[in-house]
């Protein structure tokens, strides 16, 4: 069974004014679409091709010999993560467990959200900035290139996409503006409990 690509969980022009339409559509239906040509053309038949993804980016990270199947492995991942991890009119604060937990581990979300920004624009050229559940505890955390916490061993609970091409069209070189209105208005917290519900 060949990869594919999964459709967005909203219309391509939904995150507008913060994504625009052109954006979304440059990065799911060339960038998340040639990472999954080029998985689909590093597995062809070989064992590879029926594990899963997640499978496949666990055993081939590391792996010198197969940077290729895990680099484009992971950032097909990485991308459906990314677009579940926004909704239109998203943002704000969280309720519950997940307002519970980053008060217990982040200090709160005024402080998430700092740490948050500063992992995500510290993050030397592209890469990801992630929340993470490690060990029962939330932590803030920012991979270079395709490298993501499944691969880390951890549990991925939020992402933001900081390759450059994520935001150029729409903010230039501004990438501090881009995670702020990603935090501010698009961050889908219900996918973040989703997910942590699943870590218990
Ligand atoms: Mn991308």
């Amino acid at each position: 069974m060949a990869f594919e690509l999964p459709a967005l969980p909203y219309p391509k022009n939904a995150l507008e004014p913060h994504i625009s339409e052109r954006t979304m559509d440059f990065h799911h239906s060339r960038h998340h679409q040639a990472y999954v040509t080029n998985l689909n053309n590093l597995v062809k038949g070989s064992p590879a091709e029926s594990q899963s993804l997640e499978e496949l980016i666990k055993a081939t990270y590391r792996d010198t010999s197969k940077t290729g199947v895990f680099n484009n492995a992971a950032q097909v991942w990485n991308h459906t993560f990314f677009w579940n991890s926004m909704k239109p009119r998203g943002g704000g604060s969280p309720s519950g467990q997940v307002a519970q937990a980053i008060d217990r581990d982040c200090g709160g979300i005024d402080k998430f959200k700092e740490q948050f920004k500063a992992a995500a624009v510290g993050q030397f050229g592209s890469g990801w900035a992630w929340l993470v559940a490690d060990g029962g505890k939330l932590k803030i955390t920012a991979t270079p290139n395709a490298v993501n916490p499944l691969a880390e061993g951890q549990t991925a609970l939020l992402t933001c996409d900081v390759w450059e091409h994520a935001y150029y069209l729409d903010y230039q070189n501004r990438r501090p503006d881009f995670v702020q209105t990603f935090l501010d208005h698009l961050v889908n917290w219900d996918f973040v409990a989703q997910n942590l519900s699943k870590t218990r």
